[in-house]
């Protein structure tokens, strides 16, 4: 070898240490040193150096991750030892009986664990000669599985060499394959894209990927591994206990669970679940237990194993988050703005902690995707406390008789038609405040804590209201008394009068929790709050037109749109003229001109004019500076009565407030 190629050589190894130290840095250790750019170039450099010295290439290079296809599948391979597997536990009842068991037979009173989450994966090996990847293959039946080298080399998480392997030694190294939730949902992205099929669940997306022919298919698949034991171990000295195994896996390079922790006694294997569980719905990737481990090595031997399970092991399983059931029946629900969202009525079934028997099957596309139907047998899915949904359907097990579920073009509660808005995602009732439902919803929004949060009006009294008649609209609970309550079922005085005080007391709120809980499509409370510092008030937000709520800050065209649309709706801005009128009131900000004809002029409406509505009047004072109250006090300037007034003519009488009435107005507002 010549000196250039020395050079080469020793540079390419350099290269390779340097790449292995930062794979070790970023997968094992969690602390990545380097940019990613910084990486890719450092691969880039062995490269180079790789394509003009062909003869020095390793075969445990990192540019050698990729071989090439095995288009005669894959080969069958034995396992030296075989791969266990592990007993399962359902409940603690089950756990206090395995640590039982244990303390009997060792013969001691207590017993220190290591506990770990049971990733959701599947099982492989890893067999490291001298050091060198040589062999991956799947668990198969625990006896034989397949030979799948090709493809574990790809992962990345799999170091091709042990870092500070003894020299003479052969390692077997256990552990799961798993795809991360965001991986699965980007593979998901990629196979819709191409039109190829889904994968339903990570774990079949990682074995899916595990099992590719084409090693550069497998590689292009984010997949990881997480090392949970030793297999065969020659030419390596065992550490005494098992927490010391996986700190040992850990400096050979791999990486072992982050979440793994030693426990004592039954007490110790609870709490650790139970931290498990909490941290389940955060954690990247799905678990679906926890896995108990005897941490002393010669007290696991003395245990030792029963069919193919070790009892010194255990798995303790979670509530499963998926499960399959048959649909009952297919139901749409109409929301506040008349979105139509497809529910999917189900045998009741226990799947994440709780008994399920409505699932949300999202929009209409959804329902093609899926092409589920009545009478079908479906994967229902309840994460944490994410709504439960149907995640597939099992279309083999569909019933001969079975009929395409056809998506409603009528409102189910007011009959109005169903249109698909801009995006052609979201189907709506276009029966606006004339659906009961959207009525009813609307109502419990505007209640709602983050918008007037009046106390004890939930849900089920909104409904009771409503189907009763004694609210139509968000203005009509400024007209309840504790005497019509009580014409409610189930109301008592106690429940009436709070809810009364509630009210009351929700009269004075913020304008962006009023504006919140208009429920102008799109409009959240930052929106909210947004209009409402960059407006001041509400008349102001009520007149501007589209390209004045496009300076808003996060205001686009479509909610400006909204805004505009909302407030152009007669009804809307009758129901807003009640609320004001039943004394909704918030601290504002004055913004009306210095030179406003009515600036510091305060007027009350009372009785039907004949020439204008009562907000139409009330809109017009504001416009020129004049405040409209709901009620008479001394400090107001005119009364305007027109036909039928109410009480307000007589108070105004008594304070010696200025009445006039419509013609009187007319001429004071200048003929408008
Ligand atoms: O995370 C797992 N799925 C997992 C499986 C973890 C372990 O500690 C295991 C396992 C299967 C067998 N241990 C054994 C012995």
């Amino acid at each position: 070898m010549n000196d250039v190629d020395k050079h080469s050589l020793e540079e390419m190894n350099r290269l390779i240490e340097e790449i292995e130290r930062h794979n070790y840095l970023y997968y094992v250790k969690d602390s990545p040193q380097i940019p990613d750019a910084e990486y890719d170039r450092l691969l880039r450099n062995l490269e180079a150096i790789e394509n003009a010295h062909p003869e020095l290439v390793r075969d445990d290079s990192p540019t050698r991750r990729v071989g090439a296809r095995a288009d005669e599948g894959f080969n069958e391979v034995e396992h030296e030892l075989p791969m266990l597997s592990l007993a399962n536990a359902f409940d603690k009842d089950e756990v206090r009986e395995f640590h039982e068991r244990i303390l009997r037979r060792l013969e001691v009173d207590q017993v220190e664990y290591v506990a770990e989450p049971k990733l959701d994966g599947l099982a492989i090996s890893l067999l490291y000669e001298n050091g060198k990847l040589t062999r991956g293959a799947t668990r198969g039946d625990g006896r034989r599985g397949e030979d799948v080298t090709a493809n574990a080399r790809s992962i990345r998480s799999v170091p091709l060499r042990l870092r500070n392997a003894p020299s003479s030694s052969k390692i077997e190294i256990r552990g799961e394959v798993l795809m991360t939730r965001k991986g699965f949902a980007r593979l998901n992205a990629q196979q819709d894209e191409a039109g190829a099929k889904r994968y339903v669940n990570p774990r079949n997306a990682a074995a899916g990927s595990l099992r590719q022919l084409d090693p550069a298919i497998s590689a292009a698949r984010p997949l990881e591994f997480f090392a949970y034991g030793l297999g065969l171990s020659e030419g390596f000295d065992l550490p005494a206990t098992h927490a010391e195994v996986l700190d040992a896996i850990a400096d050979l390079g791999l990486r072992a669970n982050p979440e793994r922790q030693m426990v004592s006694g039954f007490d110790g294997l609870i709490s650790a679940y139970k931290r498990l569980l909490s941290l389940r719905p955060n954690l990247p990737y799905d678990i679906d237990g926890v896995v108990y481990k005897v941490n002393d090595l010669q007290l696991q031997q003395r245990m030792g194993f029963v069919s193919r399970a070790p009892r010194w092991a255990l798995a303790h399983k979670f509530p499963a988050e998926e499960e399959i059931t048959t649909v009952e029946a297919i139901d749409v629900q109409v929301g506040r703005t008349g979105a139509i969202t497809p529910v999917a009525r189900l045998s009741p079934v226990f799947v994440g902690g709780v008994t399920v028997s409505n699932a949300t099957l999202h929009n209409h596309q959804e329902i093609t995707r899926l092409d589920v139907r009545v009478g079908d047998s479906v994967v229902v899915r309840r994460a944490g406390d994410v709504i439960p949904e149907v995640v597939s359907v099992l279309h083999d097990r569909r019933p001969d008789t079975s009929v395409a579920y056809v998506f409603p073009v009528r409102c189910p509660v007011c009959n109005s038609d169903i249109v698909l808005d801009e995006g052609g995602v979201i189907a709506r009732c276009s029966g606006g405040l004339f659906c009961i439902a959207q009525v009813r919803e609307s109502i419990k929004h505007f209640a709602s804590r983050r918008a007037m949060d009046i106390e004890g009006l939930g849900s089920k009294l909104v409904e009771q209201l409503v189907d009763n008649q004694l609210i139509s609209n968000v203005a009509d609970i400024y007209t309840l008394s504790a005497e019509r309550l009580l014409t409610l079922d189930r109301m008592g005085e106690k429940s009436a009068d709070n809810l009364i005080k509630s009210i009351q007391r929700s009269r004075s709120t913020t304008l962006p929790r009023f504006l919140f809980a208009l429920g102008i499509p799109q409009i959240g409370e930052t929106t909210a709050a947004a209009l409402a510092t960059h407006f001041g008030d509400l008349d102001a937000i009520m007149i501007a037109d589209e390209d004045a709520l496009v300076n808003v800050q996060d205001i686009g065209p479509i909610v400006a749109h909204n805004v505009v649309e909302f407030f152009a709706q007669q009804h809307n801005r009758d129901v807003i003229g009640g609320l004001i009128e039943a004394g909704i009131n918030w601290p504002s900000i004055e913004r009306v001109p210095a030179d406003a004809r009515f600036k510091d002029k305060t007027f009350v409406l009372t009785g039907s004019l004949s020439g204008m509505s009562r907000t139409e009047a009330r809109e017009m004072l504001m416009t020129l500076g004049a405040k409209v109250t709901s009620s008479v006090s001394s400090k107001t300037d005119y009364v305007v009565a027109g036909s039928d007034p109410g009480s307000k003519l007589d108070k105004a009488e008594r304070l010696g407030v200025q009445v006039i009435d419509e013609a009187e107005f007319n001429e004071l507002i200048g003929g408008n």
